[in-house]
């Protein structure tokens, strides 16, 4: 069946708010949640619902926080997001950074003390519809284990990057470091699906394809091998090390059954290419991707998100009746 997107989107802001949040945060990660399903990003859609809901009752997260915002430099700014989720306050200083990000050409917004549950390129995408160039980072929690060590360290950390384009919807990618999202690992083992090569090992460090093994005791490995750890290790330091939130490894929540989401931190950097380009920067975004679909590409990252997008505004977001049903009961 199908389901207008704002009909979706209202469901998810009633859960939320049942569940402890304010209205304000309710509406930052519904629109974040029902966008994910209506652009098939299912790792990271309503699948994630029972997960926040099981976190918010546990105590672990603070769906009522204000995040504190920190004005450090002329392209610098920090937000405390006590406790609570980390888009609520990227929305929070949102107008300060694309203002500075405009006035210097240069911003960057360091999240802490927050936990991001969600697909991140919802966090950069609207920067660059308004003209900006934006890179985002999260940490999450311990499951990946870095190149040639023993044991995990990282988190499945992903890089989510948009950039204007003349013409064209923003070139937007949203990869996580790990050969697989633990999202798409967990769906995986729901459907009984076994695994590609290389994405995972057992508990006793062996490789495997079942998702199960990874899930219970075993863990992640790197995409590219040394290429992907080097990049996994840089998002632990830009969006732990430097925004002053947890690394991976840092938070215990064992006190608090039912909690699923990582305690850590998020980075942004935003740039105005106008400042040295003008209008240039869109069109040299436009003649590369021209380039690459001259050269055979077919397939542009986000453009599969854009096509589940039309799909959904034409003819409602796909979702079957059980997990529709599945929402509505989280408002008992
Ligand atoms: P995918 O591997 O599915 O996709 C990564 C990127 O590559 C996307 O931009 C995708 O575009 C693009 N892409 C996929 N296939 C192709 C192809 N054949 N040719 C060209 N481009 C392609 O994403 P991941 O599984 O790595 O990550 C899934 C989600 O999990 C992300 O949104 C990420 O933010 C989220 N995540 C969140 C975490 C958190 O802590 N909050 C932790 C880890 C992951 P398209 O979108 O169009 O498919
Ligand atoms: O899919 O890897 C993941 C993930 C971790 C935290 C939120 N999503």
């Amino acid at each position: 069946m199908h389901v207008p997107f704002a009909e979706l989107k209202a469901l998810l802001e009633s859960i939320f708010e049942r569940h402890g949040c304010t209205p304000a945060v309710a509406r930052v990660l519904a629109a974040n949640c029902a966008s994910a399903e209506r652009d098939g990003a299912h790792s990271h859609g309503v699948f994630r619902m029972p997960g926040y809901v099981s976190t918010l009752a546990s105590g672990w997260v603070d769906g009522k926080a204000t995040p504190e915002i920190s004005d450090l430099a002329a392209g610098y700014i920090s937000v405390d997001a006590r406790g609570g989720f980390a888009q609520p306050a990227l929305a929070a200083a949102r107008d300060l950074m694309v203002a500075k990000a405009r006035a210097a050409g240069i911003a960057v917004l360091a999240i802490y003390n927050s936990h991001h549950f969600a697909a991140l390129w919802p966090d950069v995408e609207p920067f660059a519809e308004q003209g900006l160039v934006a890179l985002s980072v999260v940490n999450s929690m311990t499951c990946v284990v870095p190149h040639g060590a023993r044991k995990p360290v990282f988190g499945t950390n992903p890089i989510a990057f948009a950039a204007p384009c003349e013409g064209h919807p923003p070139i937007v990618f949203d990869m996580a470091t790990s050969a697989m999202a633990h999202g798409d690992v967990q769906l995986a083992a729901r459907a009984g699906e076994a695994v590609a090569l290389g994405v995972g090992v057992d508990g006793q460090g062996q490789v495997t394809q079942d998702p199960a093994k990874i899930l219970d005791g075993g863990a992640l490995l790197p995409f590219g091998g040394h290429k992907g750890s080097a990049l996994s290790m840089m998002v632990e330091l830009l969006a732990a090390a430097l925004t002053g939130g947890h690394f991976s490894w840092e938070f215990d929540w064992s006190g608090h059954p039912g909690a699923k989401t990582p305690w850590t931190g998020q980075l942004l950097i935003v740039i105005d290419p106008q400042v040295a380009q003008g209008q240039r920067f869109a069109q040299r975004s436009r003649l590369l991707l021209e380039q690459m679909e001259a050269a055979g590409v077919s397939r542009m990252p986000g453009a599969r998100r854009h096509l589940e997008r039309e799909r959904a505004q034409r003819e409602g977001v796909a979702i079957t009746a059980s997990a529709l049903q599945a929402l509505r009961d989280l408002l008992t």
